[in-house]
């Protein structure tokens, strides 16, 4: 029997008054892994109206930041010692391979221990004015922080979000994708055996258009943070209008992958392969367009459709698997016609373009990497994010064009350069219009760095010194000396 999951409201594990449940499927073998409640309107304004009065108790807000970090601390380490159960979970409910969600989960886990540390270190700037005026900036919380996270890293996109909103000293409303739900109940399961207040972290599972929408309408929510589509944003933008609640928006991508005649072109290949088919291309971040120059393109076409055709595709807890499944069948069916139309529209379908339903994988979501070459800018594959496996390879002549061709999107969220020159890599990357971007790489991050996007990937940044700005106000203090 999958198990009954509940929401997490005011410290306590509750039933949605709302009978009507959803199956949680294995997108590896559509196997149901649990029951998941939708929440209503009203469950979620009660959290967060319960969210708003544990705030204004100060029981969190008025800890001292070594306080709070101690709290943090007790986090990370409960999910240290359950990394393989967080791993597990997410292979499961995601589809991902266990290599990928193994890494999430130590990721997820040091993300609260950075934070932690953050908040050992004194912040704030003091200085005299004028003469008699000594002013001081602090940092002070915002309030309830609504966490609105979507499927494709489940458990590293909610903790991205709990731990900076929790560290700054808010109460928090997590709201997962309503498809994978399963590590966020974990990861509170952990924070209710830790220290910290009753009232302040709540977990209202739901659809976007009930739980998501109230939260970003809510008066009483003071900071709405969200991982998702363009389009979800720009509603939640919109919603977030009647109290002037605080944005920060993580959106998607179309992000270029430059490879230069001078790129060593083993790293090149083997970076631009993982850039696209990491996540089974469910990234926000990958590097979905391929620009190669001329002199190199046939010999990198060549060599990166022959590995592609090699990568393992399979369920992600056969260790063998280099790509899972694609996170639901609906997802699966709007990347197929991105296939499809691709090949309408013109591009040269070099390998892949099908669903794979053999060896295990009758059952499951799984589509083969997919090259498309010889594109053009026009083409829709091109210009969209498909969100799946599936990369389009165009050339181009000189550096002027690369760049043009680079930032001939809506979208900034990451891109990459390849070159042995470096001061062509630099003054290429820094005309590169995105927020996350590497020379002679591909997907190497940090906590440190900040995340987020250009243009239309989004306003606000996750993760660094940056991330808790967020959640964050800033107030000045001045003293008449
Ligand atoms: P969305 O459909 O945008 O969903 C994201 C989250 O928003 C889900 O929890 C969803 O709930 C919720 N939501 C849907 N409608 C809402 C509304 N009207 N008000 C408030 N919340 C609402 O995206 P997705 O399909 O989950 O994820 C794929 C997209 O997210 C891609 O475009 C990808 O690029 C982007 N993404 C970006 C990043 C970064 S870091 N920039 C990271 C991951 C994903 P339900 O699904 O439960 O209904």
């Amino acid at each position: 029997m999958a198990q009954n999951l509940k929401l997490y409201i005011n410290g306590e594990w509750v039933d949605s008054s709302n009978p009507e449940m959803q199956d949680i499927l294995n997108p590896a073998n559509q196997e149901v892994i649990a029951k998941a409640p939708k929440a209503t309107k009203e469950e979620t304004e009660e959290a967060i109206k319960i969210a708003k009065s544990a705030f204004e108790s100060g029981a969190w807000s008025d800890r001292t930041p070594q306080e709070r970090a101690k709290v943090l601390l007790q986090i990370a380490e409960k999910m240290e010692e359950n990394l393989d159960e967080l791993a597990e979970l997410e292979m499961k409910n995601n589809g991902k391979t266990l290599r990928e969600a193994q890494s999430d989960a130590a990721d997820a886990a040091n993300t609260f221990r950075y934070y932690a540390g953050l908040l050992d270190h004194p912040s704030g700037v003091t200085y005299q004015a004028i003469e008699d005026l000594q002013t001081m900036i602090v940092k002070e919380p915002m309030g309830v922080a609504g966490l609105i996270v979507p499927w494709n890293f489940p458990l590293l996109m909610s903790v991205w979000k709990i731990a900076p909103a929790l560290a700054a000293g808010n109460s928090i409303i997590l709201k997962p994708a309503e498809i994978t739900p399963v590590t966020a109940v974990k990861v509170f399961e952990l924070i209710d055996q830790t220290d910290l207040p009753k009232g302040i972290a709540h977990l209202v599972m739901g659809s976007g258009s009930v739980v998501g929408q109230t939260i970003a309408e809510s008066d009483d929510v003071d900071v709405v943070s969200f991982t998702g589509s363009t389009g979800v944003g720009r509603n939640i933008m919109q919603a977030a209008t009647g109290n002037l609640k605080k944005v920060s928006l993580e959106l998607g991508g179309k992000s270029p992958n430059i490879i230069f005649d001078d790129a060593d072109l083993e790293t090149a290949v083997d970076y631009a392969l993982f850039g696209i088919f990491m996540g089974s291309g469910q990234v926000c971040s990958s590097g979905s367009r391929i620009l190669v120059q001329e002199g190199i393109y046939d010999e990198f076409v060549a060599k990166y459709v022959e590995k592609a055709k090699g990568i393992k595709v399979g369920p992600g807890n056969d260790e063998s698997s280099q790509m899972g499944a694609i996170v639901s069948e609906k997802h699966m069916e709007s990347i197929l016609e991105y296939i499809r139309i691709g090949k309408e529209e013109g591009g040269n379908l070099a390998c892949g373009g099908s669903r794979i339903q053999r060896d295990g994988m009758e059952k499951g979501f799984f589509i083969e990497p997919t090259v498309f070459t010889d594109v053009t800018s026009d083409m829709k594959i091109v210009r969209e994010e498909i969100f799946g496996p599936v990369v389009a390879i165009q050339k181009f002549k000189d550096e002027a064009e690369a760049v043009r061709i680079a930032n001939d999107t809506e979208f900034g969220l990451a891109g990459a350069v390849f070159s042995e020159d470096q001061n062509k890599a630099m003054r290429v990357i820094r005309k590169v219009r995105a927020g996350i971007t590497w020379v002679n790489a591909y997907h190497l991050t940090n906590v440190q760095a900040p995340w987020g996007g250009y243009k239309q990937s989004g306003i606000g940044r996750s993760l660094g010194t940056y991330g808790l700005d967020e959640y964050q106000e800033t107030k000045q203090i001045n003293i008449n000396l």
